[in-house]
């Protein structure tokens, strides 16, 4: 196919960046800009190779090749290693252009990988996921899924489908009782296989929408009333002055996203506005945006201080979050008053107490990603939707059975068996690239 190229690396000063090819006739296109290359390239040989341009040696680089079809996508696969200064790299990439290589559109190397009977959808995504996972963890599942079919929950599913699907056929063909050694088939037992099937169907479900929650990784946010020190804290856990800080109450408006980076997985941190009713339209906007994701994050700090003491018991019990700290902040101030139960006392100004803040969350996290490796999540929405769409026609089977409709229960388990097919691996190849692999990064 036609030659294309992406950065693999981002494009940032970094000792070394690199680019990725892919395509037909590339040794024959890279000579006139690496000149010192041999005529014929060997399979899985790195050379040490200048690019040339206007007779002018730009670097010195390394470069991969891997002959086709031994390569990730099936085709002539070459990676160049050069100077990771980003300038270098968009000079090399441009140069590249102009000999004819295509730059690649997002997830376009899986998609040839795919196209090329490499890899199957299951695992391009599971591919995806490996690159995106938010934790160790789920990094682990990803890679599991896509070097063992058997461990991916879809795999499994369509096996189990696979069987109902079979015995239905069969009830179908001999009517209950006539041949002896098919006796244990029949309406009742098939149900029963179609509710079992239906109930592991919902738990995936469920576990998946457990484990891909918004904000993409283990979500903390940072609420209170106005003035108290959120962004401050934010900051402050931050290590970087991210959000404006001022006296006035009602400084944050919008909701602002930091992560930090633990060994075995990420926090997302959330700072926002303080919640008070407010005649500003976009503070209000702001509130509003607090609230809803009070009721989205996996954990809160209601942050309170000197000025406002109090928390809202019935705001923050309404909240599904896992775990809700209560902070006082300002501790250099005063203390906390009397009786009151806080879970830790921290001062952002002096950094008292942010540290075993942090320690609390980094633990909190751990645990999080913990049981969710255990669950083994899907590796997309678009599994998900299959899913979903698996579920809707076993259960149209089950009560079209139910109601002794068999032939039509068979025609709703053939649907299911096309939803199926379409999940793991044969959508058209037109809505491929839009449905799986825009979603991908540049280079892979
Ligand atoms: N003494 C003291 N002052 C603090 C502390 N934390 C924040 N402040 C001050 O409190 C004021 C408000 O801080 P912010 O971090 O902007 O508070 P906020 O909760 O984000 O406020 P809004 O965005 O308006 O809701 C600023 O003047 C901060 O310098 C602290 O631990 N000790
Ligand atoms: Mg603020």
């Amino acid at each position: 196919m036609e030659p294309i190229v992406a950065p693999v690396t981002a494009l940032i000063p970094q000792p070394v960046g690199i680019l990725r090819l892919t395509g037909d006739g590339l040794s024959d296109l890279l000579r006139t800009l690496f000149p010192d290359l041999p005529v014929r390239l060997e399979h899985r040989r790195v050379y040490r190779t200048h690019p040339v341009d206007q007779g002018l040696t730009l670097d010195e680089c390394l470069l991969l090749y891997f002959q086709s079809p031994h390569s990730f996508t099936g085709e002539d696969v070459v990676e160049i290693h050069a100077h990771g200064n980003p300038h270098n790299i968009r000079k090399l990439l441009s140069l590249l252009h102009q000999a004819g290589i295509r730059p690649a559109r997002p997830g376009e190397f899986s998609l040839r990988a795919y196209q090329n009977k490499k890899i199957s959808l299951l695992k391009a995504e599971s591919l995806h996921r490996m690159i995106s996972a938010p934790s160790y963890a789920d990094f682990q599942t990803a890679h599991q899924h896509y070097f063992q079919r058997m461990s991916h929950p879809l795999a499994k599913i369509q096996d189990q489908f696979l069987d109902l699907l079979a015995m239905l056929y069969t009830l179908l063909d001999h009517p209950e009782g006539e041949e002896e050694d098919l006796s244990h088939l029949s309406v009742e037992s098939l149900s029963n296989r179609l509710g079992e099937f239906d109930r592991t169907l919902s738990s995936h479900l469920t576990l998946t929408r457990r484990a891909r929650r918004p904000f993409g990784g283990f979500s903390v946010l940072i609420a209170g009333f106005p003035n108290s020190g959120k962004s401050s804290l934010y900051n402050r856990i931050l290590r970087d002055n991210r959000a404006i800080v001022s006296p006035l109450p009602g400084t944050t408006r919008d909701l602002l996203e930091g992560r930090l980076s633990f060994p075995f997985g990420d926090v997302v941190l959330l700072d926002s506005a303080g919640i008070r009713p407010s005649s500003d339209l976009i503070e209000q906007e702001g509130v509003r945006k607090t609230r809803k994701t009070l009721s989205r994050s996996d954990c809160v700090l209601w942050v309170a201080s000197p000025e406002n003491p109090t928390f809202p018991e019935g705001l923050i019990r309404k909240s599904p979050a896992t775990s809700v700290l209560l902070l006082w902040n300002k501790a250099d101030l005063s203390p906390p008053p009397d009786g009151s139960r806080f879970d830790h006392l921290v001062s952002a100004k002096t950094r008292k107490g942010v540290d075993a803040l942090v320690k609390r969350l980094q633990s909190l996290a751990e645990i999080y990603y913990q049981s969710l490796h255990a669950t083994s999540p899907l590796d997309s929405d678009r599994q998900v939707e299959t899913l979903n769409r698996l579920r809707k026609a076993s259960r149209r089977a089950l009560s079209l059975l139910r109601s002794g409709q068999a032939d039509l229960a068979l025609s709703a388990l053939e649907e299911g068996r096309k939803v199926l097919d379409d999940g793991v691996g044969s959508l058209p190849s037109s809505e491929i690239y839009d449905r799986v692999f825009k979603l991908f990064c540049l280079g892979k």
